[in-house]
């Protein structure tokens, strides 16, 4: 698979590409079968509908890896938290986490199993995806997935979340402890189910400061990625961690077992290749509303590609894919970039 081989730094016959959130509400396709399974919750839920949304984007347009369509919140909910989908506004946990019973009562010897359904889906669409299509499993990040569990939803400030961690620090590590338990058991379940790489996301990584960012998300996320690594070492791992250009010197300096780093769109492709490009291969990092225009998804693809010189790079968005961007125009960027990049 002309993905993985890049993830290994291989040598391919082009640069592979893939767009995060590349299933979704941009595709006029996903909002037949979201309607068809009643609410997204629904959708995630139901291995066939699950598998058929995931093959749409590739059947369209040809990208060398699939996402499994799931979402990052189904791993919080099977420990027990009810969660809700709210029309327009995402997703809302009505009972988060405030006190040490609600922390004690969160299942987690049972939780990756429960997620089975999403282990049917990766079956369902291993077995229907051509073999030189890679596809890729995740996982949000403990942080991130923390962020959700005590805030209840989405946020700009993170105030409760990073009064827990101001306040009650051991508190904040506990709940962590649990969630990096659970997603173990979890990526390893999606391993054994046929993904063949996984990717972590943490999209609120840019919410801590140098060193609350060290202590309560990236050694999380290490702890995951060194615990496949030990055990599947030919599955690559792929971090996202949103918006931390300016501790990549760290990231360098810790080092760790992982294969692929993630690199969004605000850090600039040149400084992610200078401090960690010859270390690990770099995955990005076009700024998704470039899409809005061919020309500037052109010089975007132009620009990234002259940086990475066919080299170490898997490309993609630097963040997810908008629900307005023309179909159209993302597949003038998957034949763009491999028609360029053809060695
Ligand atoms: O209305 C709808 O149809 C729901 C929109 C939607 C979709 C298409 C949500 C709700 N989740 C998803 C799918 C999804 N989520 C995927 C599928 C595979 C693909 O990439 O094509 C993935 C990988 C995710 C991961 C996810 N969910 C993240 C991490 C990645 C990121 O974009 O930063 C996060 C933060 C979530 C939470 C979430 N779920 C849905 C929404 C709208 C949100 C974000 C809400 C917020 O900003 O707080």
């Amino acid at each position: 698979m002309v993905f993985i081989d890049a993830c290994f730094r291989r040598p391919t016959p082009y640069t592979p590409i893939w767009m995060m959130r590349q299933a979704g509400r941009y595709l006029p396709e996903y909002m037949e079968v979201r309607a068809q399974a009643g609410n997204f919750l629904n959708l995630c839920h139901n291995p066939v509908l699950a598998a058929e949304v995931t093959l749409q984007p590739i059947r369209r347009f040809g990208m060398d890896a699939a996402i499994l369509f799931s979402d990052i919140l189904v791993v919080p909910n099977e420990m027990g938290m009810e969660l809700e989908f709210i029309k327009g506004e995402g997703p809302n946990f009505p009972s988060p986490i405030t006190t040490q019973a609600d922390l004690d009562a969160l299942h987690v010897e049972s939780a990756a199993e429960k997620l089975e359904y999403v282990y049917e889906t990766i079956r369902l669409v291993r077995a229907d995806l051509e073999s030189q299509t890679a596809l890729i499993g995740f996982t949000g990040a403990p942080w991130t997935l923390a962020t959700y569990m005590i805030e209840g939803h989405g946020t700009k400030t993170y105030a409760v979340v990073k009064k827990m961690i101001a306040t009650q620090p051991q508190f904040m590590h506990a709940l962590l402890e649990k969630l990096t338990h659970v997603i173990k058991g979890y990526l390893e379940r999606q391993i054994e189910a046929g993904v063949n790489a996984v990717q972590i996301f943490d999209s609120w990584a840019s919410a801590l400061e140098e060193e609350a960012f060290f202590e309560f998300s990236w050694r999380y996320i290490l702890e995951i990625s060194e615990y496949i690594k030990a055990k599947y070492p030919h599955i690559p791992v792929i971090l996202f961690p949103k918006g931390i250009s300016g501790y990549l010197e760290r990231v360098r300096a810790i080092g760790g077992n992982f294969d692929v780093f993630g690199v969004d769109w605000s850090t600039p492709i040149e400084l992610a290749k200078a401090k960690l490009g010859d270390r690990y291969v770099l995955q990005g990092n076009m700024e998704p509303t470039r899409l809005y225009s061919k020309e500037a998804t052109r010089k975007g693809v132009e620009h990234i590609l002259h940086v990475m010189n066919n080299e170490g790079h898997i490309f993609n968005l630097g963040h997810g894919m908008l629900p307005d961007l023309e179909p159209e125009n993302a597949a003038y960027l998957v034949d763009l970039v491999h028609s360029l990049s053809k060695r």
